[in-house]
C-alpha cells in the first residue's frame, strides 16, 4: 500500500481560472487534496484556449497550473447545474473561486447560503482588492497587482518607467498565500469544528512581499536617504522610495555583471553580492589584495561611495569569464553569487530535473509537456506531478459519485448543463 499524502482525503472545489487560483489549487492537490476542477461546459478555463502552441491541445498556460486535477463541466447558472453544485457543497471541504466580485453571489452561492448546506466549509476567495477597499469592485489580472502594490514603483532603473516583474507576484504569489489561508483555516477547523471564510487580496500578496520597500519609505521619511541604494552618495533622493536598478536592496551591496559574450548573449551575467564580511575573499579572488587592509576598501562605509567602481573593476575581472567559469571560481571563495539563468538553461537543467523542480508530465493530448514540480520538499513523501485533466474527463464519473444514474447524466450533456 502507498503511503498517505498528507492532504488526502481534503476534498476541494476548484471554481477557479486563469492562475491566482488553479496556482492555489494544484498545490493543494500535489500534496494529496482530491481537487475537482469546475468549469464551465464547452470552454472551460479561458487558459486552455490561450497562447495556444498547438492549436488541438490546451495551451501550456492551462496544463501548468492544473496538474494533479479532475475536471467537471458543470453550468452553474442553469437549475440542474446548482444543483449538482450544491451537492458537491454538501460534501466537500473547500471551495475556492477568484471570480469578479460579486459573481458567486450572483449565481446564488453567498457565503450564507453555503453555510447553509455546510458549516464545515471554507470558502476561499481571490480577490484584486480587500473587502471594504475603495477599489474592491475592480477586475484585476497580474500587473494590475504588482502596479496597485509597490512592486512596480520600485521596480526598474531610476531614470526609467515603473516595471513590472517577470515573477508572477499578482497571480501565482496570492495563489500561494491562499494556500497558507486554506490550511490554516483547516487546522482551525480541527479545532472548533467550523468552516470560515479565507479571504486574499491581490494587492495585498504583492505588498507583502515589497514590504522591504515600506521599510525604505519609512527610513527615507525619517532620515531622507537611503545608503544601499545605487543613488546614494552622489544621487538625489525625492520622498518617494527610489527604483534601485539591481541593487542589493539589503545590508549587501550586489549588481548584475557582464560576463565573456555579454555582447552577443542576453545572459551573460552573473549577480554578484559583496557580502561585508567576505571582503577578504572577495579582494583574494579578484587578486586585489591591497584592498583588504586598506582604509579607503576595507569597511563598507568606506567601500560605499565608490561602489560602482568596485563593481566596473569586477566586470573587467569577469571579461575574459563566461558566468559558469567566474561563479566556479567565486563559489571556493564563499561569495553569494549566481550565473544569469535563461528559461532555456532551467528547462534544461539536470538537478532541477532530479530534485522534481522541473518535470516532465504526461498529457492525453500533448504526450508529455514540461512543468514546474513541487518548490517544497518533504522529507515523509515526495510529491507525485500527473499532467492536467482534459475539459470535463472527469464529469460522468463525478456525476455518478453523487448518486446521478446514467440516464440522468445523458440528460444533463443533452441539456448542456455539463
Ligand atoms: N457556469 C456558469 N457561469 C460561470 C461559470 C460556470 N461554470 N464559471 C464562471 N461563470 C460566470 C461567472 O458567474 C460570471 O458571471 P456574471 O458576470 O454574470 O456574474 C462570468 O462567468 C464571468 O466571470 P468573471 O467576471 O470572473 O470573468 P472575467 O473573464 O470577466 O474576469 C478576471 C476575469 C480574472 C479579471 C476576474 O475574474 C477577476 O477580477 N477575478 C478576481 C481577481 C483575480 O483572481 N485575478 C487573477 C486572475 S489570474 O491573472
Amino acid at each position: 500500500m502507498s503511503t498517505p499524502l498528507p492532504l488526502d482525503g481534503i476534498k476541494v472545489i476548484d471554481f477557479t481560472h486563469v492562475q491566482a487560483g488553479p496556482a492555489c489549487t494544484q498545490l493543494l492537490a500535489w500534496y494529496g487534496a482530491d481537487v475537482l476542477k469546475v468549469e464551465r461546459p464547452g470552454s472551460g478555463d479561458v487558459t486552455r484556449s490561450q497562447l495556444r502552441d498547438d492549436p488541438d491541445a490546451d495551451a501550456l498556460y492551462f496544463t501548468m497550473l492544473n496538474s494533479n486535477k479532475r475536471s467537471l463541466t458543470l453550468n452553474t447558472k442553469d437549475p440542474a447545474g446548482k444543483e449538482v453544485l450544491e451537492k458537491l457543497i454538501r460534501q466537500s471541504d473547500v471551495l475556492v473561486e477568484n471570480f469578479a466580485p460579486g459573481a458567486l453571489d450572483r449565481m446564488g452561492f453567498t457565503w450564507e447560503r453555503i453555510q447553509e448546506l455546510n458549516p464545515k466549509m471554507i470558502l476561499a476567495s481571490v480577490s484584486g482588492f480587500s473587502e471594504g477597499h475603495h477599489y474592491e469592485d475592480l477586475k484585476v489580472y497580474e500587473n494590475v497587482a504588482q502596479c496597485a502594490g509597490g512592486a512596480a514603483s520600485t521596480t526598474g532603473f531610476w531614470d526609467g518607467p515603473p516595471t513590472v516583474s517577470a515573477a508572477a507576484l499578482g497571480d501565482s504569489n496570492t495563489g500561494m498565500h491562499l494556500a497558507i489561508g486554506i490550511l490554516t483555516a483547516l487546522r482551525g477547523r480541527d479545532k472548533t469544528g467550523k468552516g470560515q471564510k479565507v479571504a486574499c487580496a491581490m494587492q495585498d500578496a504583492v505588498l507583502n512581499l515589497c514590504r522591504v520597500k515600506l521599510r525604505d519609505q519609512q527610513r527615507l521619511d525619517k532620515i531622507g536617504y537611503l545608503e544601499e541604494y545605487p543613488q546614494y552618495p552622489h544621487g538625489e533622493f525625492s520622498d518617494v522610495v527610489p527604483r534601485g536598478g539591481n541593487a542589493g536592496g539589503g545590508g549587501q551591496p550586489g549588481w548584475v555583471l557582464k560576463c565573456k559574450s555579454w555582447e552577443t548573449d542576453p545572459n551573460a551575467y552573473i549577480y554578484f553580492t559583496i557580502q561585508g564580511h567576505a571582503w577578504q575573499p572577495i579582494c583574494r579572488a579578484l587578486n586585489k589584495p591591497e584592498w583588504i587592509d586598506d582604509p579607503a576598501y576595507n569597511t563598507a562605509e568606506a567601500r560605499q561611495d565608490k561602489i560602482m567602481e568596485i563593481f566596473a573593476f569586477i566586470e573587467e575581472w569577469l571579461k575574459d569569464k563566461t558566468k559558469y567559469e567566474a561563479v566556479d571560481i567565486l563559489r571556493k571563495f564563499d561569495i553569494p553569487c549566481a550565473p544569469v539563468a535563461s528559461m532555456k538553461e532551467l528547462a534544461e537543467d539536470k538537478s532541477l530535473r532530479e530534485s522534481g523542480s522541473i518535470v516532465e508530465v504526461p498529457h492525453k493530448q500533448r504526450g508529455t509537456y514540461l512543468t514546474v514540480g513541487s518548490p517544497i520538499k518533504f522529507s515523509g513523501f515526495k510529491p507525485v506531478i500527473t499532467g492536467s485533466p482534459l475539459l470535463g474527463e472527469h464529469s460522468d464519473e463525478v456525476l455518478a459519485e453523487l448518486g446521478y444514474n446514467v440516464e440522468q447524466i445523458a440528460a444533463m450533456h443533452e441539456s448542456n448543463t455539463i
